[in-house]
């Protein structure tokens, strides 16, 4: 069972005293106890179930929706119902929590269906073993430049069906050097053996793709989508790929973006890109997810107008409709990338003609690096239940990426995920929860994040309910404790560059990434408006107006939108220093409640976890602190103002 080489994460079944040894009595009513999947369902039922004094019957219902179930009691036996394999094994993972979450196995009438088709993971994993924005150690996955299978990666498919996750992109969207040969003979043969241990868990595997293949592989001269040879090249690789790997999902495709190659090199466009692409996966019914993370990467910071959250949408909109079937636009929650609070992209709805899905990061890049605490399901379910103005009902960005508004099949939800071989998978013991939270949120946009949380820590640590309220509410407070101690309404990038973790006010000030906050003695923040860069004009109304207006514009992202004076007075009456001064005191005081929280919890959870996450904490603080009196000190140098309750500034 538990590998003394990893965490079994919240599938701990050693830790909840179940007995593999006793066997539990599984029978099948339409199933085929030999299909691949069901034979995991039954594992895993033999290994996780406590109540070993039932049967349980794995029954086919057609009735179920596609990859739903349906847990019913009756007399000794629980009926996991469902109409597909798939339905049938989240159904078995649905009653292993259901018993760790302390229900009455003799009365279950409860059951779940997909909110999302797609259900994905992005590994960001470099061939060499590195993880682009990685902080849970190295890739187990890769190892200089090679293949890496094993129980780990059983473990792995595992833990995300146990959450519903139903695809897996297992390299980098920066495909460079190897990675670039995964889709070559060189690799064939242990990616398909990869694929079939997530084929086990009802798991789809992607590659990333790099555009440029058809000259770092082929010999050609360009990769322009229109070009006859490079068309023929491609229709020759997918051939060559869907038969050597059967059952492969397709590509995930990061072009024109960030230095990488693209259509736009050859004065084509995104669609023309995706489309060639998709034309020629669409026999072997493979998908292409087309990055929609195109912007100006070498801007000259003394451009006012050009407008870096603009970009997405400038260059997706005018193409909405022009994709074919089988592609499906890839979109940031924000139009920036991943900061601890963005508005939601104007693109998710602008677009309603064109497959889309979301992409979420809960790698922790900009928020702790899994250092810091920050639970991310109350960021998501803010995106989630945004309303796009993009029709009449069904215009939530949830109705949207689930297919729901425009009755599209091909739909769902990416994150960046935040795994690597730490021992502990996350780094921070509590990164755990973003990994739990968001399969279980893309599987069902209408949890709550507290519900999440609570079964996170239920299945993770079975506490008393005093200490499961205490964790949880830590949880749930975390990222508005870390976005008071690091960015004020709004205005990111603050970070140390490249790093991302620490703070460097003007790090990224006069840099060609488009990310600048345009302090100056009198105010902060990036005019948006229709007499700035007219991103606010991006949306639909009434959003638009709401956004164009400082008196309507939601505070919180007050400073994205406009350049406000620090002597302007926000709803709380505070002047907007006396905001930045008094939310960078709060949030580094409440982190170092966070830490006095989980000092109390010493004794009730594992020893080895609570010292790895208190040190986390005492890290979190000394950051915290780094981040408050820096920024409180830059914004008092700036504007002379000082703060009223005369604490230290520097
Ligand atoms: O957040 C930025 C990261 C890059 C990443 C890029 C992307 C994979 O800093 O490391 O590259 O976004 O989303 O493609």
């Amino acid at each position: 069972m538990g590998n003394s080489n990893w965490t079994q994460l919240w599938l701990d079944y050693d830790k909840k005293g179940c007995d593999a040894n006793k066997e539990v009595k599984v029978t099948f009513e339409g199933f085929d106890k030999a299909d691949r999947v069901i034979a995991s369902a039954v594992k895993e039922l033999t290994k996780g179930l406590l109540g070993k004094e039932r049967e349980i019957v794995l029954f086919k219902d057609e009735s179920v929706a596609a990859e739903g179930y349906k847990l019913f009691s009756q007399d000794r036996k629980v009926l996991v119902k469902a109409s597909d394999a798939n339905g049938a094994l989240y159904g078995v993972f649905a009653l292993i929590r259901a018993e760790a979450c302390s229900k009455d196995l003799a009365s279950l009438d409860e059951g779940e269906m997909p909110s999302n088709p797609l259900r994905m993971t992005n590994h960001w994993d470099n061939m060499d073993g590195s993880i682009e924005r990685g902080y849970s150690g190295q890739s187990f996955f890769f190892e200089n430049n090679d293949i890496v299978i094993g129980e780990r990666t059983v473990d792995y498919a595992r833990f995300m069906a146990s959450v519903g996750i139903n695809g897996v992109v297992i390299n980098n969207v920066n495909v460079k050097g190897a990675a670039t040969y995964l889709i070559t003979d060189r690799f064939f043969d242990k990616v398909q053996k990869m694929q079939e241990i997530f084929a086990d868990y009802g798991i789809k595997l992607y590659l990333s793709l790099n555009f440029a293949a058809p000259i770092e592989l082929g010999g050609l001269e360009v990769c322009d989508p229109l070009d006859e040879d490079v068309i023929a090249w491609w229709k020759e690789k997918a051939k060559e790929v869907f038969t050597r790997l059967p059952g492969f999902g397709g590509f995930l495709v990061k072009a024109d973006s960030e230095g990488r190659p693209g259509p736009f090199t050859y004065g084509r466009t995104q669609a023309d890109g995706a489309n060639m692409l998709g034309d020629i996966v669409a026999p072997y019914g493979g998908i292409i997810i087309w990055r929609c993370f195109v912007y100006n990467c070498t801007q000259d910071w003394r451009d006012y107008k050009t407008d870096r959250a603009r970009a997405g949408y400038d260059y997706f909109k005018d193409l909405d409709g022009a994709y074919h079937d089988n592609v499906i636009l890839q979109i940031k929650n924000g139009p920036m990338d991943f900061q601890i609070r963005e508005p939601i992209s104007p693109l998710l709805g602008g677009l309603t003609k064109t497959n889309q899905m979301l992409e979420v990061q809960i790698a922790q890049e900009y928020t702790g690096h899994q250092i810091d605490l920050c639970y991310l399901m109350p960021m998501f379910k803010e995106v989630l239940d945004f309303h796009t103005h993009c029709c009449e009902g069904k215009d939530t960005v949830a109705d949207v990426v689930s297919g729901r508004t425009m009755g599209n099949k091909l739909a769902g939800m990416a994150a960046v995920i935040n795994t690597g071989n730490d021992y502990n998978w996350t780094g921070n013991y509590l990164a755990a929860a973003n990994t739990y939270g968001f399969g279980r949120l893309a599987f069902n946009t209408e949890l709550t994040s507290e519900e999440i949380a609570r079964e996170w820590v239920r299945m993770s640590f079975g506490l008393e309910k005093a200490e499961e309220d205490k964790l949880v509410d830590m949880l749930l407070r975390s990222r508005e404790i870390y976005e008071k101690y690091t960015s004020p309404l709004g205005i990111g990038w603050m970070v140390t560059p490249n790093v991302h973790y620490g703070p460097s006010v003007d790090g990224y000030e006069y840099s060609r990434w488009g990310t600048y906050h345009r302090a100056d003695h009198l105010g902060i923040g990036v005019d948006r408006t229709d007499k700035g860069t007219g991103y606010a004009q991006q949306y639909y109304e009434p959003n638009a107006s709401m956004y164009n207006d400082p008196a309507t514009c939601p505070e919180e992202l007050l400073l994205f939108f406009h350049h406000i004076p620090y002597t302007y007075k926000l709803k709380t009456g505070k002047t907007l220093i006396q905001h930045i001064y008094d939310s960078h005191f709060e949030g580094e005081a409440e982190a170092e409640e966070l830490a006095k929280t989980w000092d109390s919890l010493e004794g009730k959870v594992p020893q080895e976890v609570f010292n790895l996450v208190k040190h986390r904490f005492e890290m979190q603080l000394y950051n915290a602190k780094e981040w408050r009196d820096q920024v409180n000190s830059y914004f008092f140098r700036k504007s002379g103002i000082a703060d009223e309750k005369g604490r230290e500034i520097y």
